[in-house]
């Protein structure tokens, strides 16, 4: 984040290898973080995952598969390691619901800790409705807090006094939208940064229907460093 001045992260949700790597391409100067959902691609293979390395060397991102892990210890760790997707090859950072309980993260950590990864709580979510809120935040909070050797951060719209040094990640952001029509909801790059978030998670925002993703990485990374650089001096 440091080195590129960005707290930028796409979520590139696009359904072919090739918009993905075109789009990859382009916003990777500008992002620290590239976030997927592997198994939207409709032509996934072992090659994109190469190419995909590949762009990460030539433009200093790490990768984040949005997996959303939800079920025991046992089933998480195959789900992470095994499969079509093989995600812990490539994925520096997952994230994981923590409704199963602490087994959830001692399964992904047995998998994870050896290869150097880190794990996300969901802490919160940004979705109208949604269940993540009130008692079952802070059980999150609680689980992360016993798991600092894998646990790194959470999903959240915001920093928890308690945990300031678990790094926060925030999706449903945008400059242009309040909401998409199943739910979605947005706050800006300075709310979420004004309310202690590390780094902002954009996905159609930048390369949605008639967007520029160049153009549109570069006002967002603007958007989300200054509002960082703001928070600093206050
Ligand atoms: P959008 O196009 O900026 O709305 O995409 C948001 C992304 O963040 C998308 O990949 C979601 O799966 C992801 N997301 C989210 O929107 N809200 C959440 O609470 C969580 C993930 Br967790």
């Amino acid at each position: 984040m440091e080195r590129k001045k960005s707290n930028l992260a796409v979520a590139l949700d696009v359904t072919t290898k090739q918009e993905f790597l075109d789009i990859a391409d382009k916003v990777g100067p500008y992002i620290c973080c590239l976030k997927t959902h592997v198994d939207i691609l409709e032509d996934f293979d072992q090659d994109l995952i190469d190419k995909l390395k590949k762009l990460q060397k030539k433009h200093d991102f790490i990768i984040f598969e949005d997996r959303k892990f939800a079920d025991i210890g046992n089933t998480v760790k195959h789900q992470y390691s095994k499969g079509v997707y093989k995600i812990a090859e490539w994925a520096d950072i997952i994230d994981a619901h923590a409704i199963p309980g602490d087994g959830i993260i001692s399964g992904l950590k047995e998998i994870g800790l050896p290869l150097n990864r880190g794990l996300l709580l969901l802490a919160e979510m940004s979705s109208k409705g949604n269940l993540a809120t009130g008692a079952y935040t802070e059980a999150t909070i609680e689980m992360a807090k016993r798991h600092k050797d894998f646990v790194i951060g959470f999903i959240s719209g915001k920093k928890y006094n308690s945990c300031e040094e678990l790094i926060v990640m925030t999706p449903g952001v945008s400059l242009d939208n309040s909401n998409d029509d199943l739910g979605q909801q947005y706050k800006t790059p300075g709310n979420v940064i004004e309310n202690g978030s590390d780094i902002i998670i954009v996905g159609r925002g930048i390369y949605g229907k008639g967007k520029d993703p160049v153009v549109e990485a570069q006002r967002y990374r603007n958007a989300g460093w200054n509002a960082y650089l703001e928070k600093l001096e206050n």
